[in-house]
């Protein structure tokens, strides 16, 4: 056997699979020092999944849309796939993304920085489905449910098991980008990610696009569901009154890829920080570096363009300190409204939304 084949050689250019968190279901994330291309491979983005991945055939499947509408669907795979079909680029983040860096340590899976991906996606607009079925004019929640099921393992349990769901208020759904999406990345969906049909909600956080999706629910009340409201939920503040809200919009941030933590480095020596910054719904103008520890910030240039709901990948060429020791690096954006990332973590959103600039610790070498 040849042992110069190329996976004994770079590996810098070629995705290297992912970072278990969790087996069984499949809890995966990218390393995300391999942050190169603007698209994430799909072998290289990360996979969420509250219960095993259901075993869909193809043949058999059927997505029902039933509750307030005019025409209750019962849709094929091929009647979807049929469809006239829209592709877009989108970025999802987990919510729970680097809780690692949360201190005092979180509960849940401990995403480092990997827990995000690019990617693009085609299927039929959420609206023309919708449009088809005819909404009542009270309706104000559209419930998306995946065919998964089981027992959440967090407080508080339910009394048997649940299928994974959440829901999009009425607006949202009718946004052109939404989609019931086939294909990830010009293929068919690998089953972890939502195989055969999953929705993708571009600017929410993950939870919105529910994966392997069977059934959904025009609803005349908001919906009150397990991922709706104790899991995936905030507290949010009424005249002064805590109340719990689903957690929606993915919030400003941005991640260092490279260097990594705790990488050594040599003095004096240019090194190219790499980087991305993504938002919900606002344009990201600045992309902000710190090379000691949040004391003075230095401006890095963009490498993507302005695009709505996708990631921007950002660089700064940086000489290396002649001084060995430790060096805390930083990265903050800005968005388009001139707000930058918040100094620190609201712990009104718990154990998500870890949107504050993480720290990345490296090593200046003697030499
Ligand atoms: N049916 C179903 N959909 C789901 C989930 C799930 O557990 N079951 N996880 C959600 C969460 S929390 C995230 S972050 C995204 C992850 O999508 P991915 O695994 O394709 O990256 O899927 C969402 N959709
Ligand atoms: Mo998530």
């Amino acid at each position: 056997m040849d042992m110069k084949t190329d996976n004994w050689l770079s590996t810098a250019a070629r995705p290297v699979g992912l970072i278990i968190r969790q087996k069984d279901p499949n809890n995966l994330e990218m390393p995300f020092d391999r942050l190169h291309e603007f698209i994430t491979p799909s072998e290289l983005f990360y996979i969420r999944s509250h219960f095993p991945a259901p075993n869909l055939d193809p043949l058999a499947y059927r997505l029902s849309i039933t509750g307030a509408v005019r025409n209750e669907l019962s849709l094929s795979y091929s009647d979807i796939r049929a469809m006239p079909s829209r592709t877009c680029v989108a970025t999802l983040e987990c919510a729970g993304n680097s809780r690692v860096f949360l201190a005092p340590p979180a509960p849940g899976a401990q995403w480092e920085l990997g827990a995000v991906g690019n990617a693009e996606w085609t299927g039929v607009p959420f609206s023309a489905l919708l449009e088809i079925a005819g909404l009542d004019d009270d309706v104000c929640d559209l419930v998306l449910e995946g065919a998964d099921r089981g027992v959440p393992k967090e407080e508080p349990r339910p009394p048997g098991p649940i299928s994974y769901a959440r829901s999009i208020p009425r607006s949202l759904a009718m946004e052109p980008d939404v989609l019931l999406a086939y294909q990830m990345n010009g293929e068919d969906l690998m089953p972890d990610h939502g195989y055969p049909l999953r929705a993708i909600v571009p600017g929410n956080y993950g939870m919105s696009s529910v994966k392997w999706v069977t059934k959904i629910v025009a609803a005349t009340q908001p919906f009150q569901g397990y991922w709706q409201t104790s899991d995936y939920a905030f507290w949010d503040d009424s005249e002064g009154i805590p109340v719990r809200r689903p957690l929606a919009e993915m919030k400003l941030k941005s991640q260092i890829a490279r260097p990594r933590v705790y990488e050594r480095l040599r003095p004096g020596r240019p090194y190219t920080i790499f980087g991305a910054a993504w938002a919900g719904n606002t344009d990201i103008t600045e992309i902000w570096i710190s090379l000691d520890g949040g004391a003075s910030w230095v401006q890095g240039d963009f490498v993507d363009p302005i695009s709505r709901h996708t990631w921007r990948r950002w660089k700064y060429d940086w000489t290396t300190p002649t001084q060995p020791g430790g060096y805390t690096l930083l990265a903050r954006a800005t968005g388009a409204d001139g707000r930058p990332q918040p100094e620190r973590h609201n712990p009104n959103f718990g154990s998500y939304v870890i949107d504050h600039p993480l720290p990345i610790e490296v090593f200046v070498t003697g030499s």
